[in-house]
């Protein structure tokens, strides 16, 4: 569940407004073709005060999905990052869900953006487990997707851009219509891609395996972070193609993903991974994850960029 009403405070093109005014017009540009790039980035609360977690990685994805898409945004990374500390502040939040957007607005219509105006945002608001409450502690139940994931030949995936997401708007709302938490989405050959939110991981014989870019995914940030913190627990790493009859074996699958953020898989149409119950590798790279996220993971301070500037005294303001 978003709590929009809790946010009081946007963002918009330089300044801070309030939320009942941060609207478009119904001729804008990215409405009706989806023409636009974003970022989902969390902010945690830690010892020293709310701190956003990977907040110069979604940026710089960021404004590679704009490079994609030839959009300019007409901002800079500091600016954008700096949009962020503000609205987040503005709002009082310390556990919040931030989503920058940058869209074409309104001049005119035809498929080539022409004269339209980028329109940039950053909303904020608190956002509870993406997948349901119990879902980080129980797992998730997943079906594999009849809506195939699209190849990047297409459209890059690797980008983040809202026209993209009705693929996976279509893959999870036939998903939940018959039952389940989430879609899997495999391509046209039948190799896995991702969730229509997450990213993808397996694990075998205490090993990790999940796929990148040549398997049409996002590179994920979560995974990212996944990936660093396995390692440096002693756990291999495989990076390559996962198909649908590795998983049939897998003892554990989960997806990662900054509004998902770790979430076990306990079963994929109906079918139980493993003993059908969260397993120890997903449950111990979840317990990192969320060390990292908070502040209690002395080796990973510099994935966190505090709300409040610390003070001489090393206390937050
Ligand atoms: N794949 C897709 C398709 C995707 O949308 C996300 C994030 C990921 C992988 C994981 O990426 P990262 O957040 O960098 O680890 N999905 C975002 C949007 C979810 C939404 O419903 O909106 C998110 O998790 O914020």
């Amino acid at each position: 569940m978003a709590f929009f009403s809790e946010s009081k405070w946007v963002w918009k093109n330089g300044k801070i407004i309030p939320w009942e005014e941060a609207t478009v017009h119904m001729s804008a540009h990215g409405l009706h073709y989806g023409t636009g790039v974003f970022e989902g980035i969390r902010c945690y609360n830690t010892a020293d005060g709310p701190a956003v977690f990977r907040l110069d990685a979604h940026l710089q994805r960021m404004f590679e999905s704009a490079r994609t898409y030839g959009l300019p945004i007409p901002y800079s990374q500091e600016e954008l990052a700096q949009a962020a500390i503000d609205v987040i502040k503005a709002n009082g939040f310390s556990d919040c869900y931030v989503r920058p957007i940058a869209t074409y607005g309104s001049a005119s219509l035809g498929v080539h953006p022409r004269n339209c105006p980028v329109e940039v945002a950053m909303l904020a608001w608190p956002w509870g487990a993406y997948l349901g409450a119990d879902a980080l502690e129980n797992g998730i139940q997943v079906t594999v997707s009849r809506w195939k994931k699209f190849s990047s030949l297409a459209m890059p995936a690797t980008a983040k851009a809202c026209g993209q997401y009705l693929n996976s708007m279509l893959a999870v709302q036939d998903a939940v219509r018959c039952g389940f938490d989430e879609a899997l989405l495999v391509d046209e050959e039948g190799v896995i891609a991702e969730g229509s939110g997450e990213n993808f991981f397996m694990v075998q014989n205490g090993n990790l395996l999940t796929n990148d870019e040549r398997d049409h995914v996002l590179m994920g940030i979560t995974r990212d972070s996944v990936i660093t913190l396995a390692r440096e627990l002693g756990y291999k790493v495989f990076v390559g193609q996962m198909r649908l009859e590795e998983l049939e074996v897998a003892d554990e699958a989960f997806f990662t993903g900054t509004a998902a953020e770790v979430t076990p898989i306990s079963a994929l149409d109906r079918k139980p991974i493993g003993n059908g119950k969260p397993g120890p590798v997903t449950l111990e790279l979840q317990r990192a994850y969320f060390a990292a996220t908070s502040g209690k993971d002395p080796k990973r301070q510099e994935w966190l960029t505090l709300v409040n500037a610390k003070t001489e005294a090393g206390k937050a303001v």
